[in-house]
């Protein structure tokens, strides 16, 4: 597999990052996971926004334009026959020395990997997935922005080890307030009455490109959209419930802490919007010219 690090494209042996980078050390940096289907590369644009925007708030300056990182997305796609898979798009704040100071890392890493990707369990997209309420919670936004998509994700990891422990695979997050935010690595949704509900970016909720995509979706079909605020009583009493993301796309969620979500069953508007989703990556996307 050949790796872009910084500005080269390397062998996978070859692609290693110092031990004093402080991506490495501190979390200290950015990312984005982006899919690949049938040869083009989806929603970039906007994956490369919200990377731009995620280093701003940092204060990370990206060593490269848009275009120039676009450009190395499909390369990579191409070296490595990728043409259905998933990106990885990392910049780490670079090297510096055993102090937290960003500032004194002259030069950002950048790589790219470009390769398969690990799903969900097929059985989840046909039965739905269960989902159990983390006890931790999720990073308060005055500490940190949880539309942040930074190298720090103890948080969510410390919650995805609580579903692991409860036999499942994803779980829920509440804020300090007791709302639901989102998933470890997912949005949530639910639909009660025919309204589309997720929770508001405010409520702590990663700005997820899924997200919007299905929020775009459920308007086209013609179904009403909210961001609201959700209570684990919401989800527990909601008609259907599903979670997105680049990885999961969207998967069904059957239960949430023991309790089936309507009938049990994937949801009618559920299905239509990963119907809709799956045309969607059938015909958008920037080619990678394989
Ligand atoms: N919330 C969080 C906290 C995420 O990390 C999403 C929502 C969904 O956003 P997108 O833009 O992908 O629709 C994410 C992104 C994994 C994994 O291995 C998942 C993400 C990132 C890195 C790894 O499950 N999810």
């Amino acid at each position: 597999m050949k790796i872009y690090l910084d500005g080269k494209f390397v062998e996978q042996q070859d692609a290693q990052v110092s031990v004093f980078d402080h991506g490495l050390l501190y979390g200290d940096g950015v990312f984005e996971g982006i899919r690949v289907y049938h040869g083009r590369i989806f929603r970039l644009e906007q994956h490369l926004d919200r990377l731009w925007d995620s280093a701003k708030a940092i204060m990370l300056k990206i060593p490269l334009s848009k275009e120039e990182l676009t450009r190395a997305c499909c390369e990579a796609c191409r070296l490595n026959n990728v043409r259905d898979g998933y990106i990885r798009l990392v910049v780490t704040r670079g090297v510096g020395n055993l102090g937290l100071n960003p500032f004194q890392c002259p030069k950002p890493t950048v790589f790219i990997i470009a390769d398969t990707i690990e799903l969900y369990p097929e059985k989840v997209y046909r039965e739905g997935i269960e989902l159990i309420t983390a006890a931790t919670q999720r990073v308060n936004a005055a500490a940190i922005s949880p539309s942040i998509k930074s190298l720090n994700y103890l948080n969510n990891i410390l919650a995805k080890i609580e579903a692991i422990h409860a036999g499942t695979i994803e779980a829920i997050m509440l804020n300090h307030a007791g709302y639901v935010a989102e998933c470890t690595g997912d949005n949530i949704f639910i639909v009660r009455q025919g309204r589309v509900e997720t929770p508001p970016v405010s409520d702590g909720a990663l700005i997820g490109i899924t997200r919007n995509v299905i929020l775009e979706l459920a308007v086209k079909l013609g179904l009403p959209v909210a961001e609201t605020h959700l209570t684990r009583y919401d989800l527990m009493t909601a008609d259907e419930c599903f979670i997105t993301g680049t990885a999961a796309e969207i998967v069904p969620v059957a239960k949430v802490d023991c309790r089936p979500i309507g009938d049990g069953q994937p949801g009618v508007i559920t299905l239509k919007l990963m119907e809709a989703f799956r045309k969607l990556t059938r015909t958008e996307g920037v080619p990678v010219g394989l």
